[in-house]
């Protein structure tokens, strides 16, 4: 067992210090020691991995790292979170650094290998970067494709448009959408692009339309959906919309299975309105299904907490700093399902089970001064213990989960302005 203090933290979970965890899985990628300890209320603390800067910025490096002790004694300064009975460990991981004015990140495993892959926005000419995870330290040597916009990418998404088995990327311009072509070989080429006529703030993919492609969904000052109903794979076009009032600069969205009446729907924020809103597609037509206040909700996903088939929404709050778990009840009404209390400023938020213990987590990307990756873990009763911090090298502006080495283990992506940071399952030899 080399999670050996994992009794100092309670029956089921444990937070320890490097010394009790790193160093012995192979070729962990262990990070220097940083800065002084976080602000977190765990044992995590802070780490700044040393970074260097390719000489192209299309082509940026990943930053260095430093090998942890490998005699037992460990490192000091290292964030390393070992919880459930297996001690499994997350650990930060190495620091990509691409100095393009990220926006956004997604993720999937791009090239059909055994790790999943992040594509990550970007507000400057080289505006779409695909990075591939590897076993040890993954995603080294994001490769950058231009658009043709000369826009900023503000958000990101992934889905297998034509149907080829091969994942294909999104990304939406302040005005417009490109639709990359994924290859088997995880390259990727314009194949299509697609005028939105109004403002784009968020981006999501649905199956809004059976036996048809994936459809597109954005939000902005209207809520589109965009399908390739009888035309080509890659020609899409708005099949409906819907004005959402007042040109908000402050909305987002979520696609989940959240209305019994209706699958998928859309669950929006309104930060300008204070407002949460879910949308189902009637005939041809979005029509708002439910609507709930809540304080500045600032970011919104979909999951099934409790197993029983619809998901909830789970919606980060500006104003408390909470997270609150939502359940429609019978007359499409929302309901409290559980909280979180973050007491962080929060800009991203994902929810995945990340100790692999049948309960869902919630995953937060923060801003300040650095950001951080914090995660709360959830129970079979809707209750969160947290937060465990994991700090990044900057505010992060968005986030995904996926398993980017490749041991079955999700790990997290945390994007901010000039960089990715990793938070990596560590390799676990336990039995
Ligand atoms: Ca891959
Ligand atoms: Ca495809
Ligand atoms: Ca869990
Ligand atoms: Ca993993």
């Amino acid at each position: 067992m080399w999670c050996a203090r994992r009794e100092f933290c309670g029956a089921w979970l444990c937070a320890v210090a490097t010394a009790a965890c790193a160093g012995e899985p192979p070729g962990l990628p262990s990070v220097s020691s940083g800065s002084e300890g976080s602000s977190g209320t765990t044992v995590a603390s802070s780490t700044s991995a040393e970074t260097t800067v390719g000489p192209d910025p299309d082509t940026a490096t990943t930053g260095s790292t430093s090998a942890g002790s490998d005699d037992g004694t460990g490192t000091t300064g290292e964030t390393v979170l070992c919880e459930g009975p297996l001690g499994l460990c997350h650990a930060l991981g190495s620091v990509v650094v691409l100095p393009e004015d990220l926006t956004s990140i997604a993720h999937g495993n791009f090239d059909g290998d055994e790790y999943e892959d992040v594509v990550v926005g970007a507000g400057s000419r080289t505006q779409v970067h695909v990075a591939f995870g590897t076993a040890f330290n993954p995603l080294q040597a994001p490769q950058g494709y231009s658009t043709q916009f000369d826009t900023d990418v503000v958000d990101v998404a992934v889905a297998d448009l034509d149907g080829d088995g091969v994942l294909d990327i999104v990304a939406a311009h302040p005005l417009d959408l490109t639709l990359l072509r994924g290859a088997p070989d995880g390259t990727f080429s314009i194949a299509g692009q697609v005028g939105v006529g109004s403002s784009v703030l968020d981006l999501a993919i649905g199956d809004f339309f059976p036996d048809q492609s994936p459809t597109i969904v954005t939000v902005g000052a209207q809520l589109r959906l965009f399908t390739s109903l009888g035309r080509g794979p890659f020609e899409y076009f708005v099949a409906t919309s819907a004005p959402l009032g007042s040109n908000s600069a402050q909305r987002s969205l979520t696609v989940g299975n959240l209305d019994p009446s209706a699958t998928p729907a859309i669950g929006l924020t309104h930060r300008d309105a204070s407002l949460v809103s879910t949308h189902v597609l009637e005939r041809i037509d979005v029509v708002q299904a439910s609507s709930l206040s809540l304080g500045l909700p600032v970011a919104i996903t979909a999951a099934d907490f409790d197993g029983a088939g619809l998901d909830e929404l789970v919606v980060a709050s500006g104003s408390g700093d909470a997270v609150i778990v939502h359940q429609l009840g019978p007359n499409g009404d929302f309901a409290e399902l559980a909280r979180a209390e973050p007491a962080y400023d929060v800009t991203a938020l994902e929810v995945v089970d990340f100790n692999i213990d049948g309960n869902l987590d919630i995953l937060f990307g923060t801003d300040g001064d650095p950001g951080a990756i914090v995660v709360f873990l959830g129970d079979a009763g809707f209750s969160f213990i947290g937060p465990f911090e994991f700090l990044a090298n900057e505010a992060l502006v968005d986030l995904t989960v996926g398993d980017f080495n490749g041991d079955g283990i999700p790990d997290a992506a945390g994007v901010g302005m000039s960089s990715i940071t990793l938070v990596l399952s560590t390799p676990t030899n336990a039995g």
